[in-house]
């Protein structure tokens, strides 16, 4: 019999209708049944007796009220087969669950940062229970680089015993955008705000740009990389985070008026960026891990025009991974947002965990 797993999806938003997508055409000799769908934090579809959800057809189904977590645990443990919980959404408060979920025996796929990034006591909580005997299994491939292998050949790499020396890289498809559009290796006037403005109008930015430009999702996803190679990083502001935010804006209330003043600081980033070009250099935000330095940081870096950083294309992530097996970096680049990347990382990651319960 052709083994099969059930699988817990929780949110239907940007990635999560992605992820229900691509699961739905998958071709596997392994049968996923979704017993769960959270569609939102209040809807949710499932049947007492675990009948599958039917993925074509959910969007326009009735829904049923939203479990909480501790009945949701009670429910999936309820069933004879192990259960994968995909966390699609962005929620502190599931994220918190992680531990709880874990120690049941439920695996957990997502692309939700929060867990991974926050205290480090939650982290160590999370691997802990994950390495107990029954404990569930853990994949997050998809909270650093959308769906490039980052994670799994970083975990790979430290866990056959190579020691990481340093991690540098631009980790952000937004500020990638913004940084390769306003500083190139051809002389240009454009200037930062207008291209700011740009990328929110392309929907490359969060609602209010403020969130992608305080720098705090390159830090969350730096603490990651950061903690699986070994450096204990306490949380996401234990480090110096730069942020592209002029102090007089930062608590302004609205986005609209942030993005009307935002010329008025053009001059000072403008400056930097010209004495980078008489270097030859390019601007870059980057994340960086340096053991050597004892350093984590997260950054306006200058690149050479010939460095990998300054060639970078659109939105695209690249990180360089520099080790003792590797001391020409491996470097790895692609799209590093999007929908569609980010939910076929999650969704590999629950074929991983699928293969190996
Ligand atoms: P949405 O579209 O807001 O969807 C979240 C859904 O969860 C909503 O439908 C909401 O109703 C539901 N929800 C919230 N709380 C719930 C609860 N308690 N129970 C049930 N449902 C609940 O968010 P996204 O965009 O789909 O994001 C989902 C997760 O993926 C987040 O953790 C996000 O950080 C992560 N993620 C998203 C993207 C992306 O493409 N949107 C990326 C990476 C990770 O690489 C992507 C990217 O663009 C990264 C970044 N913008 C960059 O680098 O510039």
């Amino acid at each position: 019999m052709a083994k099969s797993v059930n699988v817990a999806i929780i949110g239907s938003g940007v990635v999560g209708s992605a992820f229900i997508n691509q699961l739905n055409n998958l071709k596997t000799a392994i049968k996923y049944n979704v017993v769960y769908l959270a569609k939102t934090s209040t809807e949710a579809l499932y049947s007492k007796t675990y009948q599958p959800v039917n993925l074509a057809t959910y969007q326009t189904e009735a829904p049923q009220p939203t479990l909480s977590l501790p009945d949701l645990v009670t429910f999936l443990k309820g069933a004879s087969r192990p259960t994968i919980l995909v966390d699609n959404t962005s929620s502190a408060a599931i994220a918190d669950y992680y531990p709880t979920f874990i120690k049941e025996g439920i695996s957990i796929a997502t692309p939700n940062k929060k867990a991974f990034s926050s205290d480090l006591k939650v982290w160590n909580e999370i691997f802990s229970n994950s390495e107990a005997p029954n404990g569930g299994l853990v994949y997050h491939e998809a909270t650093v680089g959308a769906g490039l292998p980052i994670i799994g050949p970083l975990r790979d790499l430290v866990t056959t015993g190579d020691k990481v020396e340093k991690i540098e890289g631009i980790f952000s498809g937004t500020l990638s955008y913004i940084f390769n559009e306003f500083s190139t290796t051809e002389k240009s006037d454009v200037k930062f705000s207008d291209v700011v403005k740009v990328a929110k109008k392309l929907g490359y930015t969060e609602p209010d740009p403020r969130d992608d430009l305080n720098g705090l999702d390159v830090a969350r996803k730096v603490t990651i990389l950061a903690r699986i190679s070994g450096f204990e990083v306490e949380s996401p502001t234990s480090f110096p985070v730069e942020s592209l935010i002029p102090k007089e804006l930062e608590n302004i209330e609205s986005a609209a008026e942030f993005l009307e003043k935002l010329p008025n600081y053009d001059g000072d980033i403008q400056k930097i960026k010209d004495e980078a070009f008489a270097e030859k250099k390019t601007l870059r935000f980057v994340g960086k891990v340096d053991f050597k330095e004892n350093k984590v940081s997260v950054e306006i870096g200058k690149y050479d025009f010939d460095h990998p950083f300054s060639s970078l294309k659109g939105s695209d992530n690249v990180v360089s991974i520099k080790t003792e097996r590797y001391p020409n970096p491996l470097i790895i680049q692609g799209a590093g947002a999007g929908s569609e990347v980010t939910a076929h990382g999650v969704l590999a990651d629950t074929l991983k965990i699928a293969e190996r319960i």
